[in-house]
């Protein structure tokens, strides 16, 4: 069996911002609209008239200040409410794989890497713009990468799980170097007119090399000690969209189901206790107590939950720097969250610190990746 290790990882930041402010002007004209549409049937009793969205809600209730998008205009436009993406004809580079690519080439970089030293792309996201051909060996052929790639999706812990799985193949020998990239476009599937979970997405792509411990090319790389994935079925965060659709009556309809939905409170309440849980076990299978470690680059979902996982798994209120945040400025990026922590608060530690990634989410699915600072 070879031992494993991260030996680079790189991020795609979209250009365009979106700011509470401006995501809270454009919700509340929509709702306005919306309000003064149905103003009959409102006076009437037989709907219910939209409340408006808040700065300070939103920054109390999560900890986002913003978030990154492919697209801005349509996303606030009270009359489109969703990014207007260009359609892109098949011999085109699709976008999923385009922004995989920018993070591929920065991780590649990183890990002193090029092409012909990865034998295998896995694209592991909470959602593909297409059934098939998968996006990664799009990626996988856009960067002349030789051997296999395939897709994946376990939503949030998309990442963790895609880390288990190329870290599980070279330990066995079924795949020297292993690309993992997480492309999120999660505006394409969020519900931008829903005020009780507007504000929670953004956009990026991040990308881990995986490789043997043995010959790496670059310093500083992680060994991973171990990874634990975790699944338990519930409805609470869900999306009905695929490809029964139109094998429906109504399939044409704009349906709330056919995005993002969540019960919010429900999986804030029984998530943290899953996480918390995994974490503990997985350090104590180790031998391993949690202030032995130097950092955990936790799933950005929520600051409340993040400051509640971390206090529950140390005993203790985590210095910031001991489990840094992003999501301020990146929002939810389901899969791509713990990664973007790790790769941008990972290079000041010295050789022999211990961390841990963790990613929870939908389905629900929790994954837990223990590493090593070599
Ligand atoms: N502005 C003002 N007030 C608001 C707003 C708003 N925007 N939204 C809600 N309120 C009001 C509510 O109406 C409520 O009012 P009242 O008390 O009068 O009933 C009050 O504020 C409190 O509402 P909530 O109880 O809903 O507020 P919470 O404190 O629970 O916060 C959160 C809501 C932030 C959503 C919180 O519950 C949370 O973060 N929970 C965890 C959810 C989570 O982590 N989900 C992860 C989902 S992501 C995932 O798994 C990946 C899926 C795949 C990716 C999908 C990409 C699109």
């Amino acid at each position: 069996m070879h031992k494993v290790a991260i030996s680079g990882t790189g991020i795609f930041t979209p250009e365009k911002i979106i700011t509470n402010a401006e995501l809270v002007a454009s919700y509340n004209a929509y709702a306005e609209a919306w309000n003064a549409a149905h103003r009959a049937e409102i006076d009437a009793g037989e709907m219910a008239e939209k409340p408006m969205s808040s700065e300070e809600f939103i920054l109390r209730a999560s900890g986002i200040e913003r978030r990154y998008v492919m697209e801005k205009d349509g996303v606030l436009d009270p009359e489109v409410m969703h990014p207007l993406l260009a359609e892109r004809s098949d011999d085109e580079l699709s976008i999923m794989a385009e922004i995989a690519v920018a993070a591929a080439r920065e991780a590649l970089a990183k890990a002193g890497r090029r092409a012909d030293d990865i034998d295998a792309v896995i694209c592991a996201a909470s959602n593909h713009e297409r059934a098939y051909p998968a996006i990664a060996i799009e990626i996988q052929q856009a960067l002349g990468i030789k051997g296999f790639a395939f897709d994946m999706n376990v939503a949030c812990s998309s990442a963790t799980f895609g880390i288990q799985a190329a870290a599980d193949m070279i330990r066995c020998g079924s795949a020297k170097a292993i690309l993992m990239v997480n492309p999120e476009i999660t505006s394409g599937h969020h519900e931008w007119r829903d005020r009780d979970c507007h504000f929670i997405f953004g956009d990026v792509c991040t990308a881990v090399v995986l490789e043997r411990t043995e010959g790496l090319a670059s310093d500083g790389a992680w060994e991973i000690l171990s990874t634990r994935c975790l699944t338990e079925f519930s409805n609470n965060i869900r999306n009905n969209n695929g490809f029964l659709r139109r094998t429906r009556d109504g399939h044409m309809a704009d349906r709330r189901d056919m995005q993002f939905y969540q019960e919010g409170r429900k999986v804030f309440k029984q998530v943290v206790p899953i996480v918390v849980d995994l974490m503990q076990s997985h350090l104590a299978d180790e031998g391993l107590a949690p202030s032995q470690l130097a950092r955990m680059w936790l799933h950005q979902a929520n600051k409340n939950m993040n400051d509640l996982i971390g206090e529950k798994v140390l005993g203790r209120v985590p210095d910031a720097q001991e489990q840094p945040n992003v999501l301020q400025d990146y929002a939810n990026t389901s899969s791509a969250g713990s990664i973007i922590a790790f790769s941008k608060y990972s290079d000041d530690l010295p050789a022999g610190s211990l961390g841990i990634i963790c990613s929870f989410g939908a389905g629900y699915s929790a994954g837990s990746v223990l590493v090593r600072r070599m």
